[in-house]
């Protein structure tokens, strides 16, 4: 006899694609996972991973239970309400011994695609009074909000990828990433068809990216710089607008403070000198450089290939003053740029927030004096929070849809920090790196066990969009959404939380769907509207224009070339050290089987299981190492074993791997973590302390007969 099937509408929460989705659920378990085609954003495509959405929720490896660990280091299964308590017990008893401080968070990219996540466990971490606040933000892109601080921001917001002629993309892979840079969209959503179909109304594309990249494959113009360099090549190509006259003098004149500092800065930045030092010829520079500047509307945006690049701070900072010169920016009486349609929007106003470079101001750690940026303090200086000695060393670690044993740099050191810890609770769904180390792992509901909206995802939307779903299948008895959990710790702490206006009564809490609604109440759509609505609410053009500065903001200007910039650009250029005992740069890669951890070790989903090291097969062939070969990668900060893979759309020098793979566990056959030969030692920028994560040099070395075993 066939079981019942069931097929339910929802969304996909395992990146910020948010893919519409049908459900087919047989005897309370996901089947079958379909792109939805009636959904207005993503048009019926999802990805491996997405499809393989019922095996990341049933999986064998799905904790169905809290655990903790016991004496011996093996882990017990706990209750929530137990949990809770102890956890409540050791934190205050670490905070009374040794302050606040001793206790910190860290938020993991897994926590924002929940709705309720992120608000209730800052409201958590709010009550402790600690400074210690960490994510994954500054172990990624978080050059983006320095670039804000030392350049400033318009405020009239920026041009955007659906009525673009023209587009830059350095660094970022949207065709497998849904990215595209700057966490505002350019290519979010079924990222092939929306780049083919932009292409198809006139848009001329330009990708930088040392491998020809499934997003290259489609680009007018592929520009393919030596690792690490993009801060030259950028600097080159505002060198060859400013010189030719090509930028947007109106712009320029109404909102930059300084420009003929930044023409002085890139004027001896010639295609030439771009050509040296990046190997991209002179001419493409040209090129590049016109073509972006001839077309009317278009930005240029990057991802982790730019951010976590040896010069991530200035090469950032050039892509925004590409954009600024180019006058990219919506005026006063054009349509604004408004997505919010669960959220508040803010006005825009053609005006500029001045920089104000508040991280020179921000609670200051006792670990090289880095002080904290946004609130956070850098997630490159968690493990020496932890391991070096002070009054306000971290001794409680909670993790919160993070993996950081598997993300941090230097993972030697992060093992070893995370180890050492008082106590380590995580929130984790699965035994991941983390949670093999943690003290207590807390079981949560996965996306298709629990209520959702997509109001944290709004701005990525290209149109005012706004999606709800209910539970689809019933969760494992013994687990618990996040949020209750963290309201929970709240509330044994003795924490009153606020959460959307009003303090929370833990002991009779909110069903989940009203707290969504509650989250969705300054919004513009009536939360049963939504509901009702199971493809999603398209809103529709909302009318907002773009305001009038304000007085006092009409005095305000951009600043283009700081100092500090200029000193960083002067840097870039003499960079030009070859370590000749490292010869080769290991890049990033993102893969379309795996989010970061998760989907590593769903069976059969990545390719071979494994994370090879990849490798142009003429380089293959001048080391003397067969495709399929085992090979050692080594940097300055430790080595690694990997199987060697061709693969010709690498630049030659060049080494792909993609992170987060690999287990704390020997046994486990999931691939080598890229962490082993990132550090914190050297190329970490100032202010951010972001550790250089692409463009490592590396050197590689065929592993030959019976040396595995002195491994
Ligand atoms: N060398 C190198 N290092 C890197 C990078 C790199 O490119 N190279 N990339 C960096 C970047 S960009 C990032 S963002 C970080 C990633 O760092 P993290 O965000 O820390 O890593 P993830 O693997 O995404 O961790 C997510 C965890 O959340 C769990 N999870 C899944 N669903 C849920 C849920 O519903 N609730 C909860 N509570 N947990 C859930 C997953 O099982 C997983 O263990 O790594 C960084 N580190
Ligand atoms: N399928 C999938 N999607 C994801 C993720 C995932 O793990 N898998 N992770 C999510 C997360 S946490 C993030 S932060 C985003 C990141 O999204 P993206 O930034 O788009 O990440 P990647 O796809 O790794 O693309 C980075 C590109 O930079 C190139 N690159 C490397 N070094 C350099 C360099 O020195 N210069 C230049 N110009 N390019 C370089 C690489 O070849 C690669 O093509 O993706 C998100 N989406
Ligand atoms: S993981 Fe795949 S299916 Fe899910 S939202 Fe992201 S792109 Fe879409
Ligand atoms: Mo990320």
């Amino acid at each position: 006899m066939r079981s019942a099937t069931s097929r339910h509408t929802s969304f996909c929460r395992l990146c910020a694609s948010s893919c519409g989705v049908l459900l087919d659920v047989e005897d309370g378990r996901i089947a079958r996972v379909l792109g939805d085609a009636h959904h207005p954003i993503s048009g019926g495509y999802t990805c491996p991973k997405g499809r393989r959405g019922g095996d990341l929720g049933h999986g064998l490896d799905r904790l169905t239970t809290s655990v903790r660990r016991t004496a011996d280091g093996t882990h017990e299964p706990v209750t929530v309400a137990e949990a809770t308590g102890e956890i409540a017990d050791r934190l205050r008893s670490i905070v009374d011994r040794h302050g606040p401080d001793a206790v910190a968070l860290f938020m993991g990219t897994q926590q924002n695609f929940a709705a309720l996540t992120p608000p209730m466990v800052r409201a958590w971490f709010k009550g402790t009074g600690s400074h210690k606040l960490f994510s994954t933000m500054t172990i990624d892109q978080s050059a983006k909000w320095v670039v804000a601080e030392r350049m400033g921001t318009y405020l009239g917001g920026r041009q955007r990828f659906e009525d673009a002629d023209v587009w830059l993309l350095a660094g970022t892979n949207p065709v497998v990433s849904g990215n595209g840079g700057d966490g505002d969209g350019a290519v979010v959503h079924n990222p092939s068809v929306t780049l083919r179909a932009a292409r198809e109304r006139g848009l001329r594309l330009i990708v930088v990216d040392p491998r020809r990249t499934e997003t290259a494959a489609l680009a007018d113009i592929h520009l393919a710089p030596r690792p690490g360099t993009d801060a030259v090549l950028l600097a080159g190509l505002l060198h060859v607008i400013l010189t030719e006259g090509l930028h947007d003098g109106d712009f320029c004149r109404r909102y930059v403070a300084d420009l003929p500092a930044l023409v002085d800065a890139i004027v001896g930045v010639t295609p030439a000198v771009v050509e040296d030092v990046c190997g991209v010829g002179a001419d493409r520079v040209r090129e590049a450089a016109r073509v972006f500047a001839d077309g009317r509307r278009g930005m240029a945006t990057s991802g982790t290939g730019l951010c976590m690049g040896p010069h991530s701070n200035l090469a950032e900072h050039l892509v925004a003053a590409l954009n600024v010169v180019c006058g990219r920016y919506l005026r006063e009486g054009e349509r604004a740029d408004d997505r919010a349609v669960l959220t508040r929007q803010v006005p825009a106003r053609a005006e500029v927030a001045p920089p104000t470079r508040a991280y020179e101001t921000g609670f200051r750690s006792r670990v090289g004096g880095v002080r904290a940026i946004r609130g956070e303090l850098p997630s490159g200086i968690l493990a020496d929070e932890i391991l070096e000695p002070g009054p306000d060393r971290v001794r409680a670690l909670v993790v919160s849809g993070g993996n950081p044993a598997a993300a941090l740099p230097d993972r030697a050191k992060a093992l070893r920090a995370l180890r050492s810890l008082d106590l380590l609770v995580c929130v984790d769904p699965r035994m991941s790196d983390t949670a093999r180390l943690a003290d207590y792992v807390i079981a949560p509901t996965t996306m298709y066990e629990r209520a959702d909206h997509t109001a944290i995802m709004e701005p990525f939307f290209a149109r005012r969009f706004a999606q709800f779903t209910p539970a689809v299948v019933a969760p494992p008895p013994g687990v618990v959404d996040d949020w209750r959990f963290f309201l929970g710790l709240a509330a044994a702490s003795g924490q009153p939380v606020k959460f959307a206006g009003r303090i929370l009564d833990p002991a009779a809490p909110p069903t989940s769907e009203q707290m969504l609604a509650m989250t969705a109440e300054r919004g513009r759509v009536p939360f049963t509207d939504l509901v009702a609505a199971p493809h999603g609410h398209l809103a529709g053009d909302s009318g907002a224009v773009v305001g009038p500065a304000t007085e006092e903001g009409a005095g305000h200007r951009l600043h283009l070339m700081p100092d500090d910039v200029r000193a960083e650009l002067r840097a870039a250029l003499t960079d030009q050290s070859v370590d000749v005992r490292f010869p080769m740069r290991l890049v990033v890669r993102r893969i379309r089987e795996s989010v970061n951890s998760t989907g590593t070790r769903v069976p059969g989903l990545v390719p071979g299981g494994t994370n090879p090291a990849r490798v142009h097969p003429d380089d293959l062939a001048d080391l003397g190492i067969a495709d399929g070969q085992r090979v050692t990668v080594r940097s300055v900060s430790g080595r690694l074993r990997a199987m060697a893979q061709a693969d010709r759309t690498l630049a030659r020098g060049v080494v792909s791997m993609t992170h987060c793979f690999g287990s704390v566990d020997p046994g486990d056959d999931v691939g080598v973590n890229v962490n082993e030969l990132t550090g914190t030692d050297t190329g970490v920028q100032a202010i951010n302390a972001m550790p250089t994560l692409t463009a490592v040099p590396v050197a590689v070395e065929p592993v030959t007969g019976g040396e595995d075993d002195e491994w």
